[in-house]
């Protein structure tokens, strides 16, 4: 694992390379393309352009809350949990995973995770793919464009998380702020949230 803190253009913001193995990422996208996607038609979240799965509890994007508690974070995620609590890259036990879907030409709009529904960490792992994670100051419109290369876990918390946007673009070959491009492909992504949710029932 290698670890580059983006703390001095961003506060908040690491990137750690290889959280995961290759066998690891295969028997987690195994895991997940077993399961059933919703998103490009499919309920819930149907009016969403890509495919995603969620566990934990049900966001609903339409309405910007949480609909259902869905119990415990799947065992094909627990290795990657206690990995983040030993690392201490989380105040508690993350109690939501969002899996995303980006074929070529998906991508996602720029935004900031809800702050009254997800707590001060969001961690994102990218599993098959890389692809460039544009962060832009709500305010001073500042950007930065980093790199999460295939296996690394992007973490967002302080500035990165509550000050600034993040998106990625539909593009097929992104290109960095340091000029490294990357060429795009299926990318899955699993990212960890937790706490101060409100329920909705
Ligand atoms: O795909 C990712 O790494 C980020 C996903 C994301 O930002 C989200 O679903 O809110």
């Amino acid at each position: 694992m290698r670890t580059t803190d983006y703390s001095n253009q961003i506060p908040g913001l690491i990137l750690i390379e290889d959280f995961v193995g290759r066998e690891e990422e295969a028997a987690m996208i195994d895991a997940v393309d077993d399961n059933q996607w919703c998103g490009l038609g499919i309920s819930p979240n149907p009016e969403l352009k890509r495919r995603t799965q969620q566990y934990g509890h049900l966001f609903s994007y339409r309405y910007r809350k949480v609909l259902e508690e869905l119990g415990p974070l799947p065992e094909f995620s627990s290795a990657i949990v206690d990995r983040i609590m030993k690392q201490e890259l989380m105040p508690n036990v993350p109690n939501h995973l969002l899996v995303n879907e980006y074929n070529l030409g998906q991508g996602i709009m720029p935004h900031t995770d809800a702050p009254a529904l997800f707590g001060p960490a969001i961690l994102s792992l990218s599993l098959l793919s890389a692809c460039v994670m544009k962060f832009t100051h709500v305010e001073t419109g500042h950007t930065l464009d980093i790199l999460l290369p295939r296996l690394s876990m992007v973490v967002m918390t302080g500035d990165s998380r509550y000050k600034y946007k993040h998106s990625i673009s539909k593009d097929h070959i992104d290109t960095a702020s340091d000029g490294t491009t990357v060429h795009r492909d299926r990318r899955v992504s699993f990212t960890f949230r937790g706490e101060h949710h409100v329920f909705a029932f």
